[in-house]
């Protein structure tokens, strides 16, 4: 990658640096006054945490930093090995490494794990977090329904969830223009392997396939697929925006990520070690925050501006939005009938707790 391309990677370090020195002043000196060290008993932890994304993507440098600043806290005796997303297979075998120890941490989106946890495919519901990327996190970050009720059903399946957040809201690139949902009949999408995800294509007429973004951009170079969606961040790094032609900004959805933790290990670990990570998880939350919002603002101007790559860009107005709304409202009811026992409850929650942070119907 061209790190004179991407500046967040000098300021955003500096930033992140700071903060992460700042923030070691309670947890990091206080568990080594008390314990003699880090776990009390002078143990050395050598941990890995896989990601589903690569050096300069927002997951990565989370997870850089996450390791970073634990390191600091237990006074070197915590090393985290963060690996880039390909090196321990597809997004699906990182998640059964996570669930078998094989890695102890795991940056894992939900749209991987819908066939599983079925009711972690709630994210794939279009329209339904607010249009505000701030609010959404907020939602995140606060909701009972997620972090209590949604992380019990990954729990069942060996994930802790340790943390929801946002990676910014997703936008449609496709090599037609999407504008309208005639533009999408006979589309073939790429998708996540959820089966909500799939389904709320159909709805808009798509042909949804779903694929391991590490075949994305040759799938769409040859023709395999039409068109995809993510965040602005990741279309423009992963350089999608080369071999399509249009990127609509729809915002139709937001990206979620989950930090995850193997149960098993988590709870074995000693209550201060346990303290210092989820310290760190909650100092992430900000970070992880400002990390995509410099992103996707800066990457959407290099897009814009790539003359070697023309985009044309086109931002849905409120009219043509209301359109992909109302086709995706039933897939709420679709999701309480199909999306797991607990899918009705969760959703009914969230949807109050939304109105909540918006002031808006859900
Ligand atoms: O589209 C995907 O599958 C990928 N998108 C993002 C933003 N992160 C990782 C994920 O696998």
């Amino acid at each position: 990658m061209d790190f004179r391309k991407k500046p967040w990677l000098m300021a955003g370090s500096a930033f992140l640096l700071t903060a992460a020195i700042a923030g070691c002043g309670n947890g990091g000196d206080d568990a080594a006054e008390d314990n003699g060290d880090a776990g009390g008993d002078g143990e050395t932890y050598e941990w890995r945490f896989v990601t589903e994304e690569n050096q300069g993507q927002v997951q990565y440098e989370y997870a850089e930093e996450f390791a970073e600043r634990l390191n600091e806290k237990s006074d070197g005796q915590i090393n985290i090995d963060v690996y880039e997303f390909g090196g321990l297979g597809s997004e699906v075998d990182q998640v059964e490494q996570l669930q078998s120890g094989v890695v102890e941490f795991a940056i894992v989106s939900p749209g991987f794990t819908g066939t599983m946890v079925e009711e972690g495919q709630l994210f794939a519901l279009q329209f339904l977090f607010p249009d505000d990327v701030a609010e959404t996190q907020e939602v995140l970050e606060t909701s009972e329904a997620l972090n209590t009720h949604l992380a019990e059903k990954y729990e069942e399946h060996n994930i802790k969830p340790l943390s929801f957040w946002t990676e910014g809201a997703m936008q449609w690139t496709g090599s037609t223009q999407l504008r309208t949902p005639d533009d999408f009949q006979g589309f073939a999408m790429r998708t996540q392997e959820s089966p909500l995800i799939m389904e709320s294509y159909r709805q808009y007429g798509a042909d949804p396939t779903a694929m391991s973004w590490s075949e994305l951009y040759t799938g769409l170079q040859q023709g395999t697929v039409d068109g995809q969606e993510n965040p602005i961040f990741f279309i423009e790094d992963a350089g999608f925006h080369e071999v399509q032609d249009h990127m609509t900004i729809s915002n139709h959805n937001n990206y979620v990520a989950m930090t995850t933790v193997n149960p098993g290990f988590y709870n074995d670990l000693p209550e201060d070690i346990q303290a210092m990570i989820d310290e760190t998880v909650e100092e992430m939350k900000e970070v992880g925050f400002e990390l995509q919002d410099q992103m996707n603002e800066e990457l959407l101007d290099a897009i814009i501006e790539n003359e070697d790559y023309p985009t044309d860009v086109y931002e849905l107005n409120e009219d043509e939005r209301e359109q992909f709304r109302e086709l995706a409202e039933p897939m709420r009811d679709y999701f309480r009938e199909n999306g797991g026992e607990d899918a009705a409850e969760i959703l009914d929650m969230l949807e109050e707790e939304i109105e909540e942070v918006t002031g808006e119907e859900a």
